[in-house]
Protein backbone atom coordinates (compact mmCIF):
# COMPACT_ATOMS: atom_id res chain seq x y z
CA UNK A 1 0.00 0.00 0.00
CA UNK A 2 1.04 3.40 -0.46
CA UNK A 3 2.27 5.58 2.15
CA UNK A 4 -0.02 8.49 0.81
CA UNK A 5 -1.58 8.94 4.69
CA UNK A 6 1.47 11.16 5.26
CA UNK A 7 0.06 14.10 3.56
CA UNK A 8 0.31 17.51 4.32
CA UNK A 9 -3.03 18.28 5.18
CA UNK A 10 -2.84 15.70 8.18
CA UNK A 11 0.41 17.50 9.17
CA UNK A 12 -1.47 20.73 9.43
CA UNK A 13 -4.25 19.78 11.00
CA UNK A 14 -5.35 19.64 15.07
CA UNK A 15 -2.98 17.05 16.67
CA UNK A 16 -5.66 14.94 17.96
CA UNK A 17 -7.25 14.88 14.15
CA UNK A 18 -3.94 13.71 12.71
CA UNK A 19 -3.51 11.16 16.01
CA UNK A 20 -7.23 9.89 15.45
CA UNK A 21 -6.80 9.78 12.08
CA UNK A 22 -2.77 7.83 12.45
CA UNK A 23 -4.82 5.12 14.40
CA UNK A 24 -7.77 4.38 12.05
CA UNK A 25 -5.59 3.55 9.33
CA UNK A 26 -3.41 1.63 11.72
CA UNK A 27 -5.92 -0.15 13.27
CA UNK A 28 -7.66 -1.22 9.31
CA UNK A 29 -4.22 -2.34 8.33
CA UNK A 30 -3.87 -4.39 11.64
CA UNK A 31 -7.40 -6.17 11.52
CA UNK A 32 -8.49 -6.25 8.33
CA UNK A 33 -7.51 -6.77 5.07
CA UNK A 34 -7.69 -4.09 2.59
CA UNK A 35 -7.81 -3.43 -0.91
CA UNK A 36 -7.70 -0.78 -2.78
CA UNK A 37 -11.27 1.52 -3.44
CA UNK A 38 -11.40 3.64 -6.38
CA UNK A 39 -12.61 7.40 -5.59
CA UNK A 40 -14.19 9.00 -8.63
CA UNK A 41 -11.21 10.73 -10.05
CA UNK A 42 -12.43 14.30 -9.24
CA UNK A 43 -12.86 13.06 -5.38
CA UNK A 44 -10.01 12.44 -4.21
CA UNK A 45 -8.31 15.46 -3.47
CA UNK A 46 -10.14 18.41 -3.86
CA UNK A 47 -10.23 22.39 -3.28
CA UNK A 48 -13.13 24.87 -3.62
CA UNK A 49 -13.40 28.66 -3.07
CA UNK A 50 -16.84 29.82 -4.13
CA UNK A 51 -17.65 32.71 -1.36
CA UNK A 52 -14.15 33.20 -0.12
CA UNK A 53 -13.39 30.48 2.27
CA UNK A 54 -11.10 27.83 0.53
CA UNK A 55 -11.85 24.32 1.43
CA UNK A 56 -9.56 21.41 0.88
CA UNK A 57 -10.77 17.98 1.31
CA UNK A 58 -8.38 14.75 0.96
CA UNK A 59 -10.19 11.18 0.28
CA UNK A 60 -8.21 7.66 1.53
CA UNK A 61 -10.66 4.73 1.02
CA UNK A 62 -10.31 1.06 1.17
CA UNK A 63 -12.51 -1.98 0.94
CA UNK A 64 -12.20 -5.80 2.47
CA UNK A 65 -14.64 -8.42 2.32
CA UNK A 66 -16.76 -7.39 5.00
CA UNK A 67 -16.70 -3.93 4.45
CA UNK A 68 -17.91 -2.46 0.82
CA UNK A 69 -16.53 1.25 2.28
CA UNK A 70 -14.08 2.41 4.54
CA UNK A 71 -13.80 6.35 4.24
CA UNK A 72 -11.56 8.45 6.03
CA UNK A 73 -12.08 12.14 5.37
CA UNK A 74 -9.94 14.86 6.23
CA UNK A 75 -11.16 18.55 5.54
CA UNK A 76 -9.92 21.98 6.66
CA UNK A 77 -11.39 25.63 5.94
CA UNK A 78 -9.22 28.34 5.65
CA UNK A 79 -11.38 29.98 8.34
CA UNK A 80 -9.27 27.84 10.30
CA UNK A 81 -12.17 24.66 10.76
CA UNK A 82 -10.20 21.52 10.89
CA UNK A 83 -12.60 18.27 10.25
CA UNK A 84 -12.08 14.38 10.41
CA UNK A 85 -14.88 12.45 9.30
CA UNK A 86 -15.00 8.57 8.80
CA UNK A 87 -17.65 5.96 8.27
CA UNK A 88 -16.93 2.24 7.54
CA UNK A 89 -19.76 0.76 5.45
CA UNK A 90 -20.18 -2.73 5.89
CA UNK A 91 -21.20 -4.87 2.42
CA UNK A 92 -24.88 -5.81 2.64
CA UNK A 93 -23.97 -9.29 2.90
CA UNK A 94 -22.82 -8.97 6.23
CA UNK A 95 -25.69 -7.50 9.32
CA UNK A 96 -22.98 -5.20 10.89
CA UNK A 97 -23.57 -1.93 12.66
CA UNK A 98 -22.30 1.50 11.03
CA UNK A 99 -18.92 3.06 13.18
CA UNK A 100 -18.90 6.41 12.39
CA UNK A 101 -16.80 9.27 13.64
CA UNK A 102 -16.36 13.21 13.29
CA UNK A 103 -13.99 15.73 15.13
CA UNK A 104 -14.79 19.29 14.07
CA UNK A 105 -12.44 21.78 15.32
CA UNK A 106 -11.75 25.43 14.98
CA UNK A 107 -8.76 28.15 16.50
CA UNK A 108 -7.21 24.85 18.56
CA UNK A 109 -10.11 23.32 20.04
CA UNK A 110 -12.17 20.66 18.80
CA UNK A 111 -15.82 21.47 19.26
CA UNK A 112 -17.49 18.73 18.34
CA UNK A 113 -16.16 14.83 18.88
CA UNK A 114 -18.41 11.98 18.18
CA UNK A 115 -18.45 8.83 17.58
CA UNK A 116 -20.95 5.42 17.59
CA UNK A 117 -21.02 2.10 16.52
CA UNK A 118 -24.87 2.65 14.74
CA UNK A 119 -26.93 -0.02 14.52
CA UNK A 120 -28.97 -0.99 11.02
CA UNK A 121 -31.10 -3.85 12.45
CA UNK A 122 -34.68 -2.81 11.59
CA UNK A 123 -35.24 -2.99 15.61
CA UNK A 124 -32.23 -0.64 15.92
CA UNK A 125 -30.49 -3.18 17.99
CA UNK A 126 -26.99 -4.25 17.97
CA UNK A 127 -26.28 -7.79 17.33
CA UNK A 128 -25.46 -9.28 20.52
CA UNK A 129 -21.80 -9.68 20.13
CA UNK A 130 -21.69 -5.57 20.27
CA UNK A 131 -24.30 -5.11 23.38
CA UNK A 132 -21.96 -7.39 24.90
CA UNK A 133 -18.39 -5.89 24.32
CA UNK A 134 -19.56 -2.88 24.52
CA UNK A 135 -21.05 -3.05 27.46
CA UNK A 136 -18.27 -4.65 28.70
CA UNK A 137 -16.11 -1.38 28.45
CA UNK A 138 -15.72 0.80 31.10
CA UNK A 139 -17.39 4.26 30.10
CA UNK A 140 -14.96 7.34 30.26
CA UNK A 141 -16.25 10.63 31.97
CA UNK A 142 -15.92 14.13 29.74
CA UNK A 143 -17.35 17.51 31.61
CA UNK A 144 -19.05 18.67 28.45
CA UNK A 145 -21.20 16.04 26.79
CA UNK A 146 -23.24 16.96 23.77
CA UNK A 147 -26.77 16.81 22.52
CA UNK A 148 -27.93 15.17 19.93
CA UNK A 149 -29.35 16.71 16.98
CA UNK A 150 -32.93 15.97 16.33
CA UNK A 151 -32.28 13.55 13.04
CA UNK A 152 -29.68 11.66 15.51
CA UNK A 153 -32.08 8.53 16.27
CA UNK A 154 -29.82 6.38 14.05
CA UNK A 155 -27.06 6.40 17.04
CA UNK A 156 -26.74 3.71 19.49
CA UNK A 157 -26.75 3.40 23.14
CA UNK A 158 -23.18 3.68 23.32
CA UNK A 159 -22.61 6.80 21.10
CA UNK A 160 -20.46 9.13 22.79
CA UNK A 161 -20.79 13.14 21.72
CA UNK A 162 -18.72 15.71 23.80
CA UNK A 163 -16.61 18.92 23.54
CA UNK A 164 -13.32 17.89 25.12
CA UNK A 165 -12.58 20.20 27.98
CA UNK A 166 -8.25 19.55 27.27
CA UNK A 167 -5.54 17.14 26.63
CA UNK A 168 -6.24 14.19 28.81
CA UNK A 169 -10.02 14.13 27.58
CA UNK A 170 -9.09 14.31 23.82
CA UNK A 171 -6.48 11.60 24.45
CA UNK A 172 -9.84 9.54 26.18
CA UNK A 173 -11.76 10.28 23.29
CA UNK A 174 -9.04 9.09 21.10
CA UNK A 175 -8.89 5.66 23.11
CA UNK A 176 -12.55 5.23 23.29
CA UNK A 177 -12.40 5.24 19.38
CA UNK A 178 -9.60 2.86 19.53
CA UNK A 179 -11.44 0.59 21.53
CA UNK A 180 -14.59 0.63 19.60
CA UNK A 181 -12.82 0.25 15.96
CA UNK A 182 -10.60 -3.20 18.03
CA UNK A 183 -14.28 -4.33 18.75
CA UNK A 184 -15.69 -3.36 15.42
CA UNK A 185 -13.00 -5.17 13.35
CA UNK A 186 -12.38 -8.15 15.48
CA UNK A 187 -16.05 -8.83 15.13
CA UNK A 188 -16.62 -8.24 11.71
CA UNK A 189 -13.61 -10.28 10.94
CA UNK A 190 -15.70 -13.33 12.72
CA UNK A 191 -18.93 -12.27 11.21
CA UNK A 192 -20.83 -14.84 8.83
CA UNK A 193 -22.38 -13.69 5.70
CA UNK A 194 -26.16 -13.69 4.91
CA UNK A 195 -27.31 -15.84 2.22
CA UNK A 196 -30.90 -14.58 2.90
CA UNK A 197 -32.81 -12.26 0.29
CA UNK A 198 -34.94 -10.90 3.22
CA UNK A 199 -32.45 -10.19 5.58
CA UNK A 200 -30.08 -8.49 2.62
CA UNK A 201 -32.60 -6.32 2.10
CA UNK A 202 -32.84 -5.52 5.55
CA UNK A 203 -29.30 -4.42 5.81
CA UNK A 204 -29.50 -2.19 2.60
CA UNK A 205 -32.84 -0.69 4.32
CA UNK A 206 -30.84 0.31 7.86
CA UNK A 207 -27.85 1.56 5.73
CA UNK A 208 -30.44 3.35 3.79
CA UNK A 209 -31.92 5.06 6.89
CA UNK A 210 -28.43 5.67 8.00
CA UNK A 211 -27.36 7.42 5.42
CA UNK A 212 -30.87 9.19 4.56
CA UNK A 213 -30.43 10.59 8.42
CA UNK A 214 -26.53 11.69 8.11
CA UNK A 215 -27.59 13.94 4.70
CA UNK A 216 -30.39 15.94 7.24
CA UNK A 217 -26.79 16.99 9.13
CA UNK A 218 -27.15 20.98 8.16
CA UNK A 219 -23.97 22.00 9.51
CA UNK A 220 -22.28 19.54 6.86
CA UNK A 221 -24.12 20.85 4.36
CA UNK A 222 -23.04 24.43 5.06
CA UNK A 223 -19.68 24.62 5.04
CA UNK A 224 -19.25 22.12 2.07
CA UNK A 225 -22.23 24.33 0.16
CA UNK A 226 -19.89 27.83 1.02
CA UNK A 227 -17.13 26.47 -0.88
CA UNK A 228 -18.95 24.23 -3.78
CA UNK A 229 -21.95 24.87 -4.33
CA UNK A 230 -25.52 23.62 -4.05
CA UNK A 231 -25.18 21.23 -6.52
CA UNK A 232 -21.68 19.75 -5.80
CA UNK A 233 -22.51 19.45 -2.68
CA UNK A 234 -25.56 17.12 -3.21
CA UNK A 235 -23.79 14.56 -5.37
CA UNK A 236 -20.61 14.66 -2.83
CA UNK A 237 -22.91 13.87 0.42
CA UNK A 238 -24.63 10.98 -1.99
CA UNK A 239 -21.94 9.28 -3.47
CA UNK A 240 -18.85 10.37 -1.16
CA UNK A 241 -20.38 10.92 2.97
CA UNK A 242 -23.61 8.68 2.23
CA UNK A 243 -23.97 6.63 -0.51
CA UNK A 244 -26.54 3.85 0.71
CA UNK A 245 -27.01 0.99 -1.32
CA UNK A 246 -29.64 0.71 -3.93
CA UNK A 247 -32.97 1.20 -2.39
CA UNK A 248 -34.15 -2.19 -1.78
CA UNK A 249 -37.44 -3.48 -3.81
CA UNK A 250 -40.85 -2.86 -2.75
CA UNK A 251 -41.65 -6.53 -1.20
CA UNK A 252 -44.42 -7.89 -3.27
N1 LIG B 1 -20.25 18.54 11.36
N2 LIG B 1 -18.53 17.10 9.18
O1 LIG B 1 -17.90 15.06 8.30
N3 LIG B 1 -21.11 13.57 11.08
O2 LIG B 1 -20.10 12.93 9.14
N4 LIG B 1 -21.44 15.98 13.15
C1 LIG B 1 -20.72 19.08 12.54
O3 LIG B 1 -19.29 22.08 16.99
C2 LIG B 1 -18.60 18.37 8.69
C3 LIG B 1 -20.53 12.67 10.27
C4 LIG B 1 -22.15 14.94 13.64
O4 LIG B 1 -25.29 19.65 16.67
C5 LIG B 1 -20.39 20.46 12.58
O5 LIG B 1 -21.37 22.01 16.31
C6 LIG B 1 -18.14 18.34 7.33
C7 LIG B 1 -20.49 11.42 10.94
C8 LIG B 1 -23.07 15.42 14.63
O6 LIG B 1 -26.61 19.80 14.95
C9 LIG B 1 -19.71 20.76 11.43
C10 LIG B 1 -17.86 17.03 7.04
C11 LIG B 1 -21.06 11.58 12.17
C12 LIG B 1 -22.90 16.80 14.69
C13 LIG B 1 -19.61 19.57 10.68
C14 LIG B 1 -18.08 16.26 8.20
C15 LIG B 1 -21.43 12.96 12.26
C16 LIG B 1 -21.87 17.13 13.74
C17 LIG B 1 -20.74 21.42 13.72
C18 LIG B 1 -17.35 16.47 5.75
C19 LIG B 1 -21.28 10.65 13.26
C20 LIG B 1 -23.65 17.76 15.56
C21 LIG B 1 -19.67 21.37 14.79
C22 LIG B 1 -15.89 16.42 5.74
C23 LIG B 1 -20.97 9.37 13.26
C24 LIG B 1 -24.81 18.33 14.75
C25 LIG B 1 -20.14 21.87 16.12
C26 LIG B 1 -25.63 19.33 15.53
C27 LIG B 1 -21.45 18.46 13.59
C28 LIG B 1 -19.01 19.51 9.39
C29 LIG B 1 -22.02 13.56 13.37
C30 LIG B 1 -19.16 22.12 11.02
C31 LIG B 1 -18.03 19.53 6.42
C32 LIG B 1 -19.91 10.18 10.32
C33 LIG B 1 -24.02 14.60 15.47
Amino acid sequence: MSNSTQTSLRNAQHPLIRKLADCIEATWQEYLDLSPYSVPEDLGYIEGSLEGDRLIIENHCYQTPQFRKLHLELAQVSNGLDILHCVMFPNPEYALPIFGTDLVGGRGAISAAIVDLSPVNLDRSLPEGYQQGLSNLSQPEFSQARALPEWGDIFSEFCLFVRPADAAEEDKFLNRVREFLMLHCQLAAKEAPLTSATAIANVVAGQHYYCAKQQQNDKTRRVLEKSFGTEWTDRYMNTMLFDALAKPAAPC
